[in-house]
């Protein structure tokens, strides 16, 4: 980091010497994972700056928002609409919860046989190791699984937390039930500014959120879209799907647009950061929060590239806009984002028939070579889920493997074992010889 940020920490009340513990940990796997790829983009180096930076200049940047009285909203789904909170030029930021380093903590209080999600999260919290969760004014938690909804009761006590009720089928009757919530999600937020949002700040909160997803679809296309090459690695797609939970959103877009620009280029003049015949690997399934990139690193130094992620931090964020033509006041706004939130395909749903249907159109407009279903350990939703997704991709003839995991290391070897035989098999249909990285 570009300078000590102790007096901040203590400002937010943290354990500093806990942190400094994290951030020691953290200063290990980066270097390792990341900065030792080959060949970069270029524009990759806002990104690693980011995040040098995500426990400094960034956590100084919200709490000079939060001193002039705007809202600082933490989260962990991506069914909390940030747009409201934008349109009041507030912040909305994804929480940490994908290190192991806090789990033992959450143990004490969790059962262990929940996802870890939940439990690194929770951790994080009871530590005092978390800017972000520090900063923030409350935390939106909502109901999709079962370990969450419970865990907010408990996080409550602890941190102010408030919690939306996800529909969990989409009939018209849980349509209105989505509908209340978002209504209440806005009045909540203009409780904290003292007025009711304007048309034309929601609208512009809408806009700056479209335009990052617009960015975010961008890039998605460039990493998988030109079968003959990949412009940039799996892991640094990731990584930019993770920052955008954590970055102011206009200039995220700015920097993806710009790193966009650069990877045009690649595809024009064929620059690519895997040789010819590499096993292009869509990832589908649960979240994967920083720093949670083992599976990315494993698949990328053993023979494969990830060229999207089907998750919430991933596709699923940004593929879907909310349609402001047209609109001429704050309830068409409200009623186009309840439109556009219904469309979330996630597995707390049922039925979610949607969602297979549109990993298999990724999958063929990509002209992909195989499919890594991966869920967290004890994540019902999605463990339950796979057995619908892979009967149908089976049915289509789509190479599949089932990985759970969770946030340790020791199932790295074999992992990385599993991964190697999936891409000799995929490499053997193909007829090309596997060549292993
Ligand atoms: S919209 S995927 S962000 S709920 S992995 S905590 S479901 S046990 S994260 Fe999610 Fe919203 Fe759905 Fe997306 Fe529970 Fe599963 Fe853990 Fe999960």
């Amino acid at each position: 980091m570009s300078k000590d940020y102790t007096p901040l920490y203590q400002e937010l009340g943290m354990d500093i010497e806990k942190h400094n513990e994290l951030l020691a940990a953290l200063g290990e796997i980066y270097p390792e994972f990341y900065l030792k790829q080959e060949n970069r983009p270029k524009a990759m180096e806002y990104f690693d700056y980011v995040m040098s930076e995500i426990h400094g200049k960034r956590i100084e940047e919200l709490m000079e928002k939060k001193k002039e009285g705007k809202p600082l909203v933490g989260t962990f789904c991506i069914f909390v609409p940030e747009e409201i909170i934008v349109g009041a030029d507030g912040a909305c930021y994804g929480l940490c919860g994908g290190a192991e380093f806090s789990i033992a903590d959450a143990e004490r209080d969790l059962p262990r046989n929940i996802c870890p999600l939940i439990k690194s999260a929770y951790g994080f919290k009871v530590q005092r190791t978390c800017p972000y969760t520090q900063a923030s004014d409350f935390i939106y938690g909502e109901t999709s699984c079962e370990a969450k909804k419970k865990t907010w009761e408990i996080l409550n006590e602890i941190h102010p937390t408030h919690v939306m009720h996800i529909p969990q089928m989409k009939r018209e009757k849980e349509k209105e039930l989505w509908k209340s919530e978002i209504y209440d999600f806005k009045k909540h937020i203009e409780s904290i500014i003292g007025r009711e949002l304007t048309f034309e700040e929601l609208k512009k909160g809408i806009e700056i959120i479209n335009k990052k997803r617009e960015a975010m679809q961008r890039l998605d296309k460039l990493r998988g879209m030109y079968p003959d090459v990949v412009p940039i690695s799996g892991k640094d797609g990731l990584l930019i799907n993770q920052i955008s939970f954590y970055d102011d959103p206009e200039r995220f877009t700015q920097k993806v647009n710009e790193l966009c620009d650069e990877l045009e280029e690649r595809i024009k003049n064929k620059v690519s950061v895997v040789p010819k015949d590499t096993p292009r690997i869509m990832v589908i399934g649960t979240p994967m929060a920083p720093p949670n990139w083992k599976l990315h690193h494993i698949v990328e130094t053993t023979g494969g590239v990830i060229i999207n992620e089907e998750a919430c931090i991933g596709h699923r964020y940004y593929k879907d806009n909310i349609d402001t033509q047209w609109a001429e006041n704050v309830d068409d706004l409200m009623e186009r984002m309840l439109e556009r939130y219904m469309k979330i395909d996630c597995a707390c749903f049922t039925p979610n028939e949607g969602r297979i249907d549109k990993i298999i159109k990724m999958y063929k407009e990509r002209e992909a070579d195989g499919i890594i279903y991966y869920s967290l350990s004890f994540c019902h939703t999605y463990n339950v889920e796979s057995k619908k997704v892979i009967d149908r991709l089976q049915a289509e003839n789509i190479p599949i493997l089932r990985i759970e995991s969770d946030y340790s290391m020791e199932d790295m070897g074999q992992i990385k074992t599993r991964v190697e035989a999936f891409l000799e098999s995929i490499s053997f249909k193909k007829n090309v010889k596997f060549k292993g990285f």
